[in-house]
C-alpha cells in the first residue's frame, strides 16, 4: 500500500488542487499542506476528496523530510525554511508544471511557453487565437488561470502555456517546441535577491526548448549561450527575425501586414503581436490566418484596451498596469500619437520607486493623480492634478481633452487602497466614460 504521506502538496490553492486531482487520478493520495488557517479551495477539496488529510497553519517539517515528492506551490517561496530543510534532505521538490511536462514528456514536443514580466496574458491569449484560427486544436492555461495539469484532459495538439518565474524555478524539463521571454523588467523583488536571479528563473524556460525567440529590444531577454534561437523587435529584421519596417510587419523577407490593420494599439502590442506570430509560425500557422486575428484582437480587458470614443477622444483602459514597467511601456506605446495624451495614474505603489516614470511623463500633457500614492507620481510632474475619485479623474480628462487626444488610466499601482481588485477600478474607469456625453 502507498505510504499516505510519499507525496506531499504544499499549498492549497488552484495550483494545489489540480495536482490533488491529478495524483488522485493516479492511485495515489497525497497529503496537502498550507500555511494559511483557511486556504482557498479547502471546502472543494473535503468535498470531492474526503480521503485526502490537510494540515492548515503551517508546514509539518516532519512530514516534509519523510516525502519521497513534494510538489510545490508557485506562491510559496523555495526558500521557506521547512522547503529548505526537505532540500538539504534530497527530497525532491517540484511544481505542478513539472508534474505536466513529464506526465506528455512521450510525446512529441506540444508545448509553447511564455513567459516575461509583462504582456504574457496577452501573447498568451493571442497564439491561443491565431491556433484556433489556423484550426489548430489547443489548450490555453498555466499562469493566466487554469493550470496546467488540468488541461490535460483536453488532449489538444498544442499546449499554451503562460509561465511564471515562480512557476519556472521548479520546472526541469518541459521540452517546448518553442518558447519566448518576451521582456525583463522589475518585479517580484519581495522572491529574488535581484535582478539577476529574478532573470535567471525567466531564462531557464529557453534550456527546455526546441527553440527560443527572443525580443530584440530588451538585452535581458538574449539567451546567455547558444541556441536554436530567432527575435522580433520593433526595429527592420535581419535574416529570418521578425520587424517592422516602414509601418507594416515583416518576417524577414515576406510582408505579413500593415501597422494600421492591427487592431491592437500601442507599440508595446505590436512588439506581443510580433512574438505571438513568431511562435505560431513555428507550428505551421500561415501569414492570412495571422492578419485574420490581428485584425480582430482589440486585446484583453483592462490592458490598453479603447474602451470609448466620445466627442473624437479615445478613452484607454490600461488598470492592469499595477507596476512601473507596465505603465512606462503604454505611454512609450501611445506617446508618439499625434494628438495629446492625458494620463489618469495612481493607487497604492507598493513601496515601488516611481523614479523612470519621469522621462516618458514628458510624453503627457495633463497629468491626473488619485489615490494613496498619487501624490508621489504628482511630483515627477509640474502642474499635476490630483482629485479624490475616478469619477473626477474622468470628468477632469474629458473637460482637458480635445478631439484626437488620448484619456489614458494606466496606474502604475495596485488599486487596493480604492478598489477590491485591477478590474474594479477599470470597470469603474469604463463606466465613467460611458457616462460622458457625446459619441
Ligand atoms: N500562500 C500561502 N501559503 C501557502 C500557499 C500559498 O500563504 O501555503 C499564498 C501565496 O503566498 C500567494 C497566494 O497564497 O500569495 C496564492 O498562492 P498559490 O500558490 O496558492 O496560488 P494559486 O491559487 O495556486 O494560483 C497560482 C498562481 N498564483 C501565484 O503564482 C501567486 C496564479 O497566478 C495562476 O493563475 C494559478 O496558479 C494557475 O497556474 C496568478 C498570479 O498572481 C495570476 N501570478 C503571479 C503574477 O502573474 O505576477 C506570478
Ligand atoms: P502579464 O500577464 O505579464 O501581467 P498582461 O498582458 O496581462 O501581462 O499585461 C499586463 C500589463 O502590462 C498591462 O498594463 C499591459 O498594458 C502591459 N503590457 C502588455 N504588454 C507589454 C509589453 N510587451 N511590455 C510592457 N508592458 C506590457
Amino acid at each position: 500500500m502507498q505510504n499516505p504521506r510519499s507525496h506531499i502538496v504544499l499549498g492549497l490553492g488552484a495550483t494545489g488542487l489540480s495536482v490533488v486531482r491529478y495524483l488522485c487520478g493516479k492511485g495515489i493520495t497525497p497529503l496537502v499542506m498550507d500555511s494559511r488557517r483557511q486556504p482557498p479551495g479547502a471546502e472543494t477539496l473535503a468535498a470531492q476528496f474526503p480521503e485526502v488529510e490537510l494540515i492548515s497553519g503551517g508546514f509539518d517539517c516532519r512530514y516534509l523530510v519523510q516525502a519521497s515528492q513534494i510538489i510545490i506551490s508557485p506562491g510559496i517561496a523555495l526558500n521557506t525554511p521547512e522547503v529548505r530543510a526537505a532540500l538539504d534532505m534530497g527530497i525532491e521538490v517540484i511544481g505542478d508544471i513539472e508534474l505536466f511536462a513529464r506526465e506528455i514528456a512521450d510525446r512529441k514536443p506540444c508545448v509553447i511557453g511564455i513567459t516575461g514580466s509583462n504582456g504574457k496574458t496577452t501573447v498568451t491569449t493571442l497564439v491561443g487565437e491565431l491556433l484556433k484560427e489556423a484550426g489548430i486544436a489547443v489548450a490555453v492555461g498555466g499562469n493566466i488561470g487554469v493550470p496546467a495539469l488540468d488541461l490535460l484532459a483536453q488532449d489538444p495538439a498544442i499546449f499554451v502555456l503562460e509561465l511564471s518565474s515562480f512557476q519556472l524555478e521548479t520546472t526541469h524539463s518541459l521540452n517546448c517546441v518553442i518558447a519566448t521571454c518576451l521582456n525583463v523588467t522589475e518585479d517580484h523583488m519581495d522572491r529574488y535577491s535581484d535582478m539577476d536571479a529574478y532573470r535567471a528563473a525567466k531564462l531557464r524556460l529557453y534550456h527546455q526548448s526546441r527553440a527560443v525567440i527572443f525580443n530584440r529590444d530588451d538585452a535581458l531577454t538574449v539567451p546567455t549561450e547558444p541556441m536554436n534561437q530567432n527575435s522580433f523587435g520593433l526595429a527592420p529584421p535581419e535574416l529570418d527575425e521578425w520587424g517592422i519596417v516602414d509601418g507594416k510587419i515583416w518576417h524577414g523577407q515576406s510582408e505579413i501586414m500593415p501597422i494600421t490593420d492591427v487592431a491592437l494599439i500601442g507599440s508595446h502590442n505590436h512588439a506581443n503581436l510580433l512574438a505571438a506570430m513568431a511562435l505560431v509560425d513555428a507550428v505551421g500557422v500561415d501569414k492570412y490566418a495571422m492578419a485574420n486575428v490581428a485584425r480582430r484582437f482589440t486585446g484583453l480587458p483592462h490592458r490598453c484596451q479603447v474602451v470609448g470614443v466620445k466627442k473624437g477622444v479615445t478613452y484607454v483602459n490600461d488598470s492592469k498596469a499595477t507596476n512601473v514597467g507596465a505603465t512606462v511601456a503604454a505611454l512609450d506605446g501611445l506617446g508618439d500619437h499625434l494628438g495629446d495624451l492625458i494620463l489618469i495614474a495612481g493607487g497604492d505603489g507598493k513601496g515601488a520607486d516611481f523614479s523612470p516614470l519621469a522621462a516618458p511623463l514628458a510624453k503627457v500633457t495633463h497629468l491626473i493623480t488619485l489615490g494613496r500614492d498619487g501624490h508621489k507620481i504628482a511630483a515627477l510632474k509640474a502642474g499635476a492634478l490630483s482629485v479624490d475619485s475616478m469619477a473626477a479623474a474622468v470628468a477632469k480628462a474629458a473637460e482637458l481633452a480635445m478631439s484626437g487626444d488620448i484619456v489614458l488610466l494606466s496606474p502604475a499601482c495596485a488599486s487596493l487602497d480604492m478598489y477590491s481588485n485591477f478590474m474594479a477600478r477599470g470597470d469603474d474607469f469604463r463606466s465613467q466614460v460611458e457616462q460622458l456625453d457625446g459619441e
